[in-house]
């Protein structure tokens, strides 16, 4: 075994992510319903196991204990989300809610006497479902809501948050609501998915805008869901199909909310088939220009892999990015089956070697990283530990890679691991498991897990010992 002590520099930011409402529960604060609790009235049937987000991991009521437990887990750093809907409790408009404020600001007193820097999003796929009603980030009605929104916490809460962000994965809600029928509303149509892309982007340069005048020592920048895209070979074909999925799902938000500019190929492609937002002003793109992200969250968790399309499209079917590209299975691949993501270590290198050579190197950690195994208590011991190894190795084998990145000159500050206590997966609802902590949904019982250990040792220490011939492409051959 060829051991290598793996090292990080000072102030390495070691925590986890969670979101409102995946983790919160609804409590008893008054909170507009939200677009969860709206479709799973209406079908539960899409949930698994027809769990809702009602109760969760109950945080809101357990919030000091689970404060500790960040302790205990190694956290000196932690990323909630602040519901718009709790703040805003009728239907995100109108007057704000004080007791949503004095929750908030005891949590994030608790975390701040327990030295865990509060890293606060305001938007992580939970709109109020009034505002879905009146159009949802089609509406520039919404975009001022959302505004009103942010400003709100940022005079609220600027004095206890460290970092804040403006959106969790903007992508998602655009894929699950207007391409790919995973969120609701469920509707499919590319163009009406473009505007609200576009409105998210606006509405995200606007918080910035709103930001900058209330002159916080702290930053704001985003969260985006980044896949390294391969093609599956250097076939000109499979080259080409590559880089319009790249466009498509990787530069969309990365250019605007970074760079304040819109990816020209991009732009020219959707104008080619008329699926162009239709409501935008030269005034909106002054304001993506000139309010971008100053720090920038990478949620990683499979590579993206492509090739050249196999059949003719039916032009009788609805505009997709896949109009362009098929999906490539490369023999081979490792597989986390739970959840049908590739395991790809190296692909978080390859990331933040992109975020260096192209985005200026803007300051960037990890955001998201992370494995959702099912049925977890196959691994639990006598006593009720679940002995995670798998985990352990997961987290050991990307951070030898992101050391790799940091070696290579990456302007990375942190890592962030999805997440700290089980929590409450979207239409997976429990069914994957991705805590250092494990649940037990009947008695809302917390455990750490031997991950959670392990993480407590990483975070003490700000490495770890690494057998680098755990890797194919072990971390030594690796060229700077
Ligand atoms: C990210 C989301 C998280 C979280 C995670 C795991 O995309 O930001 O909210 O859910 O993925 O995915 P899932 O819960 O779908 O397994």
């Amino acid at each position: 075994m060829t051991s290598q002590y793996l090292s990080f520099p000072e102030n390495f930011w070691w925590g986890s992510a969670w979101s409102a409402e995946q983790a919160e529960g609804r409590g008893t604060t008054g909170k507009a319903e939200t677009v969860w609790e709206r479709w799973y009235k209406e079908q539960p049937n899409r949930f698994y196991k027809n769990i809702d987000s009602s109760i969760t991991t109950d945080h809101i009521n357990r919030y000091k204990e689970d404060v500790q437990l960040m302790k205990q887990t190694g956290h000196n750093s932690f990323r909630v989300s602040i519901s718009w809907s709790r703040m805003f409790p009728n239907g995100g408009t109108g007057d704000v809610n004080p007791e949503a404020i004095n929750f908030y600001r005891n949590l994030f007193t608790e975390m701040t006497n327990n030295n865990i820097k509060i890293f606060a999003n305001l938007y992580h796929f939970d709109m109020p479902a009034d505002l879905q009603d009146k159009g949802g980030w089609e509406s520039r009605l919404v975009v001022d809501a959302y505004v009103n929104f942010a400003k709100t916490c940022f005079e609220e809460f600027g004095d206890l948050v460290y970092h804040w962000f403006t959106f969790n994965e903007p992508l998602g809600p655009i894929l699950g609501s207007y391409l790919e029928d995973f969120h609701y509303p469920n509707v499919i149509d590319f163009k009406r998915g473009a505007q609200a892309a576009f409105f998210t982007i606006l509405a995200h340069a606007k918080a910035i805008e709103v930001f900058k005048k209330e002159k916080l020592t702290s930053k704001i920048g985003v969260i985006l869901n980044l896949s390294p895209t391969f093609p599956r070979s250097q076939n000109p074909h499979d080259i080409k199909a590559a880089e319009i999925a790249d466009l498509f799902y990787t530069r969309s938000f990365l250019d605007p909310m970074v760079k304040g500019t819109f990816p020209e190929k991009l732009v020219s492609l959707l104008k080619d088939y008329d699926q162009l937002p239709v409501d935008t002003t030269e005034e909106d793109f002054s304001c993506i220009q000139n309010n971008v992200a100053q720090i920038l969250g990478l949620n990683y968790y499979e590579p993206r892999r492509v090739k050249a399309k196999m059949h003719a499209i039916n032009q009788e079917s609805p505009f997709l990015p896949e109009w362009f590209f098929d999906y490539h299975i490369m023999p081979g691949r490792k597989m986390n089956e739970y959840r049908g993501w590739e395991i790809y270590e190296k692909g978080i290198y390859d990331l933040c070697l992109d975020i260096k050579n192209n985005y200026n190197n803007i300051e960037s950690f990890i955001s998201e990283n992370g494995m959702g195994v099912a049925d977890e208590e196959r691994f639990m011991d006598e006593s009720g530990q679940v002995i995670d190894t798998y985990r352990i190795e997961y987290i050991k084998d990307h951070l030898a890679y992101l050391w790799k990145a940091i070696d290579a000159g990456c302007n990375i500050k942190g890592y962030h691991l999805w997440t700290f206590i089980d929590c409450w997966s979207w239409i997976n609802s429990y069914k994957n498991r991705y805590g250092l902590v494990s649940l037990n949904l009947d008695t809302q019982e917390r455990t750490i897990k031997k991950s959670g250990e392990f993480y407590k040792q990483l975070s003490d220490d700000n490495g770890f010992y690494y057998d680098t011939n755990r890797l194919i492409n072990s971390i030594e051959n690796y060229k700077k």
